[in-house]
């Protein structure tokens, strides 16, 4: 008997307002997080609409001006669409009052919200991470791009939180999410109980609950991976992905299909939705950096997701979730979907590992 849909269970569409006021009926959420969660879905509405517009907004191409990039922290050259989207998401949760400081992908540092207008707004207690804009290199090809974001607590007593603040462990997160903006632009959401996804009803505005308790299969067939990187991998990586492209000639025993969108966003989803492995492991091009992804806006709010639909998120050496933040911007290595996949991986790195050590 399969589970029947939100909409074959509740006559009446379950709206993302309604569905966190049951929440917090509940005991799971209390009001200040339901409704900073509310304030950055409608953000990504927002984004939403000039994602959609595309050329015809004139937000597709590089930001910056005279020729100059505009670059961010991370050295990259910024989108008109990264930029949009980030002062969309600041200018709506500036005077929410649920905030105490925010950080960003493309802002150096965190942000406390008494600095950002003088005192007008009040602060809250949490503490509010985003990548405003993922998959940048998809934006002005029309591939699904989204927005990711993590929620923390603001350390007790402290009033204007620095960058120091918010170096706490995935597990501390009390809210995750991602928004996809693809052919249906997505809100995916997890705070502690279970993963579910709402879908934007544009005819109403609101976002929709359309799949409750998504459930990622423990075995998959499919793994997603830049490939042009191999030759840069570590020797773990080498193996594991030439042993899943033995298939079942191969001591997997099994054939498996090859996806990869680069658009961490649009990657996950389909994990969430049928399983995967998605992983960006460390290469010798990214090795100096800790990695290519970043674990405080992507890494840990997608690990946070996955675990609470059942998959496991791993560096391939540590469980996502229990790595100590160093840094706003830090990167890591990520392997993250189906759980017995994500532990094969990690058996690869663990075996090379103590080889090297009995070697050593
Ligand atoms: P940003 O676009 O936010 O910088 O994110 C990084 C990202 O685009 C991920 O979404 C994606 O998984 C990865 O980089 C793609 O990397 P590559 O270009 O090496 O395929």
């Amino acid at each position: 008997m399969s589970t029947p849909s939100p909409q074959q269970a509740s006559p009446s569409p379950i709206s993302l307002t309604r569905h966190l006021l049951e929440e917090q009926r509940a005991g799971r959420i209390n009001a200040d997080l339901r409704l900073l969660i509310e304030v950055v879905a409608r953000a990504c509405k927002s984004i939403s609409i000039a994602v959609g517009k595309g050329a015809l907004g004139g937000v597709l191409g590089d930001a910056g001006s005279d020729g100059a990039a505009s670059i961010n922290v991370q050295g990259e050259a910024q989108k008109k669409l990264d930029v949009l989207s980030n002062e969309i998401l600041l200018e709506a949760n500036a005077w929410g009052g649920h905030l105490a400081g925010l950080a960003s992908e493309e802002m150096d540092h965190s942000v406390p919200i008494a600095d950002m207008h003088s005192d007008a707004y009040p602060r809250g207690n949490y503490l509010l991470l985003f990548d405003p804009l993922d998959g940048s290199s998809n934006i002005d090809v029309n591939i699904s791009v989204g927005t990711i974001f993590s929620v923390l607590r603001c350390p007790e007593g402290v009033t204007t939180p620095g960058d120091a603040h918010f170096l706490q462990p995935g597990t501390d997160q009390v809210a995750a999410g991602y928004c996809t903006y693809g052919p249906s632009t997505m809100l995916v959401l997890t705070i502690g109980h279970g993963t579910h996804a709402f879908t934007l009803d544009r005819e109403i505005g609101s976002f929709v609950l359309t799949q409750r308790g998504m459930t990622i299969p423990e075995e998959t067939k499919e793994f997603a991976v830049n490939m042009s990187n191999q030759r840069f991998w570590e020797a773990p990586m080498q193996a594991y992905v030439g042993d899943l492209l033995k298939g079942r000639e191969g001591p997997r025993g099994k054939d498996f299909n090859m996806r990869w969108v680069a658009s961490m966003v649009a990657d996950v989803h389909r994990i969430l939705t049928r399983g995967g492995i998605f992983s960006y492991p460390l290469d010798s091009k990214c090795a100096a950096k800790g990695g290519k992804l970043r674990l405080m806006y992507e890494a840990n709010p997608m690990a946070f997701l996955v675990e609470q639909a059942g998959g496991a998120a791993s560096t391939g050496r540590q469980r996502m979730l229990e790595m100590q933040p160093t840094g706003l911007h830090q990167r890591v290595p990520v392997f993250l979907g189906s759980k017995a996949e994500v532990e094969a991986a990690v058996r690869y790195h663990r075996e090379h590992d103590l080889q090297g050590q009995d070697a050593g």
